[in-house]
């Protein structure tokens, strides 16, 4: 016991996730001291504009033997070793309750980005960006045609100790008749909180960041970028629209324009921590589809970056983590300044 007034810059203490309802240990006294951030000599990732071994570049041959299009902008096709697939027969396993198993169906995609092999999102223009976020909602719009389809996942795996296997700009889309374990979770937070005060807990949390002003980076007309209070990344962070809107289906042109601008004002500061191509994994969440209405559903983007103090040094996932929750020392607020106080120019075009 102490006479010491309870602060969350000084003291360990446990945050919650509203959105999943798990819980976050923070540790900020392990980082009185002083920032560590080291950026590195520059890896010379000089990659060609197009690369014939590339599977993503446009005329290239895939794993399945047909030839990619000379496409100009974005490219959509079937992954060629999909992790679902769309004959699976319907079924499962229930012995005594105690060995469960359902029969998962679905449809996988990938999207190269760009005919560039030697971008990536930050690197590309937000008009470009902007071409992707029209194609990830043609692509939610159509894959929510078949019936039998709950869930849409669109992602983006960046580098290679992400497990991104292509350095191509590209990014996924995994379509399924189930509801996956964390959209699940954002569910149910959602739907209880909406049940009960009748408005959006994504709309009331981003009003909240917005007054106090500690952990966003920065807003356009239509998103707030922030780092969550309930961060596990050390850098993650959320796109969430300033509209209570339940997917991009809905999303107007001005919408998309100001997404396209939010995600690479972010993904440039990203890169500019530690002058390198910064890798995460991001995607959206937004309400399932074929099952009703879900009016508490409020679409965002998750940035879930594995750095923590330098090019190469990454967090691991580790002990009293894999074990109990997961634990954090640099606070989301700090990691919100830090990302507020970068440059929007990415540093491979400075002078
Ligand atoms: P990553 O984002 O994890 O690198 O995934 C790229 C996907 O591309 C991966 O799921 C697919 C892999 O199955 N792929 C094809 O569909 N065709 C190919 O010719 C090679 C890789
Ligand atoms: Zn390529």
């Amino acid at each position: 016991m102490t006479n010491e007034t309870f602060d969350l810059k000084e003291h360990p203490h446990s945050r919650l996730n509203i959105l999943t309802g798990d819980w976050i240990l923070v540790s900020p006294h392990r980082t009185k001291r002083p920032w560590q951030g080291k950026v590195e000599a520059s890896q010379m990732d000089e990659r060609p504009e197009y690369d014939p071994n590339c599977y993503l570049c446009p005329g290239n041959k895939r794993a399945d033997g047909s030839d990619n299009p000379d496409y100009k902008a974005s490219y959509v096709f079937t992954n060629d070793y999909s992790s679902l697939l769309l004959n699976t027969p319907d079924g499962g396993l229930n012995d005594d309750e105690l060995l469960v198993a359902n029969s998962q169906r679905g449809i996988c995609r990938v999207i190269s980005f760009s005919p560039r092999h030697d971008l990536t999102l930050p690197q590309m223009e937000t008009p470009d960006i902007r071409k992707v976020v029209d194609v990830w909602q043609a692509e939610y719009q159509e894959l929510a045609t078949y019936p039998w389809i709950k869930h849409i996942q669109i992602f983006e795996n960046k580098g290679d100790i992400m497990g991104c296997s292509n350095p191509h700009p590209h990014g996924q889309i995994w379509a399924q008749n189930s509801i996956p374990v964390e959209v699940a979770k954002e569910t149910r937070q959602q739907k209880e909180y909406f049940e009960q005060k009748g408005r959006s807990l994504l709309g009331d949390y981003v009003k909240l960041e917005l007054k106090r002003q500690e952990r966003v980076i920065f807003e356009n007309d239509h998103f707030v970028v922030l780092v969550p209070f309930w961060a596990v990344w050390p850098y993650e962070t959320m796109i969430v629209s300033k509209r209570h809107i339940t997917s991009l289906l809905y999303f107007t042109d001005e919408e998309k324009a100001a997404l396209a601008e939010a995600i690479k004002r972010l993904t440039v500061r990203y890169d500019n921590m530690f002058e390198t191509s910064f890798p995460y994994s991001s995607g959206m969440h937004q309400s399932p589809v074929n099952m009703g209405d879900h009016p508490y559903w409020h679409w965002h983007m998750h940035f879930y970056p594995p750095l923590l103090r330098s090019a190469t040094v990454k967090k691991f996932m580790v002990g009293y983590e894999m074990l109990a929750n997961p634990q954090r020392d640099i606070t989301a607020e700090f990691a919100a300044e830090k990302l507020r106080n970068l440059s929007e120019v990415h540093y491979k075009v400075k002078e």
